[in-house]
């Protein structure tokens, strides 16, 4: 394989990849635990340190027994445990529409003040990529839809290059 023909098959593949760096990513929250009373309060700041949360990923809430989620309240509400937000019942699927702070909290009993609270940080986007593509301009927009176009163009350039 020539040099050139090396690097077109680089940026097929990268192109073909693109999609699947920019799709929406969908939580649970506490993964296999779920959204309940944790063991400490520092629970599920734990489970989101490692995660970077992007706008128009999904916030998965689910459980089983007696909560909810309150969302859309200011960080003095969390910090307090005060029941206010809108709240809502499981399961609870929250799309991430703004960047910048978010918090949810329990509002049955004292879960909240128990650790049943989650606050995170939304990025407005982590790709910002300098090469022109259609799910660069529109990066919500990465869809399995054109993500199969990518793929199909991949095997298009596979064939010119190689059939
Ligand atoms: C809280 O619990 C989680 C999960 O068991 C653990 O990873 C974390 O270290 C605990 N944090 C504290 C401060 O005990
Ligand atoms: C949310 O999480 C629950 C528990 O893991 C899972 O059963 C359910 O399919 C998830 N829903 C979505 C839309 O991902
Ligand atoms: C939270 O606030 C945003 C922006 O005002 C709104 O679009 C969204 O529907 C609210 N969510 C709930 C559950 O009320
Ligand atoms: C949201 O993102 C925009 C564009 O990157 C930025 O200007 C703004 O300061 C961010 N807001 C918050 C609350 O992080
Ligand atoms: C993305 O790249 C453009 C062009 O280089 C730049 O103007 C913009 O500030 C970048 N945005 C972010 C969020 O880094
Ligand atoms: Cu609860």
């Amino acid at each position: 394989m020539s040099p050139a023909r090396a690097w077109f098959l680089a940026m097929a593949i990268f192109v073909a990849c693109y999609p699947s760096l920019t799709e929406a990513t969908t939580y649970t929250v506490g993964d296999a635990f779920g959204w309940a009373v944790p063991s400490n309060t520092s629970y599920y700041q734990t489970w989101a340190a490692d995660k970077t949360f992007v706008v128009g990923d999904v916030l998965n809430f689910t459980w089983t027994g007696t909560h909810d989620v309150a969302d859309n309240i200011s960080k003095a509400d969390y910090d307090a445990c005060t029941k206010v937000g809108t709240v809502l019942g499981s399961p609870v699927l929250i799309k991430l529409e703004t960047n910048g702070s978010q918090y949810y909290i329990c509002t049955v009993g004292p879960h909240c003040s128990l650790g049943q609270k989650l606050a995170i940080t939304v990025m407005a986007s982590t790709t910002n990529s300098t090469t022109p593509s259609p799910s660069a301009v529109a990066p919500s927009a990465a869809t399995s839809t054109s993500k199969s176009i990518d793929l199909l163009n991949l095997a298009v350039l596979l064939f010119v290059l190689f059939g």
